[in-house]
């Protein structure tokens, strides 16, 4: 079946062979959803743990994730509705001195799909990053990615820099993260987390209205 052939091709970090199955899986009229959530999240989780159990390493875990941005890229076409994109801007990154961005460039994407702006920083962003992008940019949300337990700190971080700036009142803030939790967010003051891409999507219609 193209879907568990498609997640073994990204757990052995097989680009090419996996985008040609993602175009696959298209074809064969399988919805983008299922094909991300069956196909690519859940190979990245079979990585997760081989990385964990000590059966893959760092070289291995960045080609699967590798393989997955490729995949991700066949599929971006099929979750953007082309709509005009009015309805808030989001401010998203991944915080200082974590490097994992598959989870938050799929949060932009969907957000983008459902039609909002979302300015992305990348990765590794301090603090005082997100105070100067949000003075420029004027967004509704600072939304903020970790993956790494010793990261989550910096969410704490980024939002004292946002009150010590006198912004934190004029801006909501959304979190998440595989170890970010909705008690973690509600600890040091974010005004929401969300587990996954999609509900990111409807946390943050509910954060501004939209
Ligand atoms: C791929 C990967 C890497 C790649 C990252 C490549 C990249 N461009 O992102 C590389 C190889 C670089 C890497 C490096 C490291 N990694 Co790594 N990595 C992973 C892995 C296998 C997959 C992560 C992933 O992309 N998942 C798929 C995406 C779709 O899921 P996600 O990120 O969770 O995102 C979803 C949700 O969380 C949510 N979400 C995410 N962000 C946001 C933001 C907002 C605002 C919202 C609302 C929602 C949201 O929505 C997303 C989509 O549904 C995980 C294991 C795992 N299963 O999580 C380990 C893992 C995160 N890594 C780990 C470790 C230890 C490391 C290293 C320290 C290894 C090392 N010794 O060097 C380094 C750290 C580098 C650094 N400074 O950041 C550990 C972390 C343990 C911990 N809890 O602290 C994990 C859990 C592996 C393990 N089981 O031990 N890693």
């Amino acid at each position: 079946m193209t879907i568990e052939a498609l997640s073994q091709s990204v757990i052995k970090g097989d680009m090419q062979g996996a985008a040609e199955l993602t175009e696959k899986a298209l074809t064969e009229g399988i919805d983008p959803q299922e094909i991300l959530d069956k196909g690519l999240i859940a190979a990245m989780d079979v990585v997760g743990q081989r990385f964990a159990d000590g059966a893959m390493f760092v070289p291995q875990m960045l080609r699967s994730a590798k393989t997955m941005q490729n995949c991700v890229a066949v599929l971006k076409p099929h979750f953007q509705d082309g709509g005009i994109k009015t309805k808030g801007k989001i401010i998203m990154g991944t915080v200082k001195g974590d490097l994992h961005d598959i989870g938050k460039n799929l949060v932009a994407m969907m957000l983008e799909g459902a039609g909002f702006q979302v300015v992305d920083l990348g990765v590794d962003v301090a603090p005082d990053a997100y105070v100067s992008a949000l003075e420029s940019e004027q967004a509704q949300v600072v939304g903020m990615s970790a993956l790494l337990s010793t990261t989550m700190p910096a969410m704490a971080q980024t939002i004292d820099a946002l009150k010590a700036a006198g912004k934190r009142d004029g801006v909501k803030v959304m979190i998440g993260g595989a170890p970010v939790t909705a008690e973690y967010a509600s600890n040091i003051g974010a005004d929401c987390y969300a587990p996954d891409a999609g509900s990111a999507v409807v946390e943050v219609k509910k954060l501004i209205g939209a």
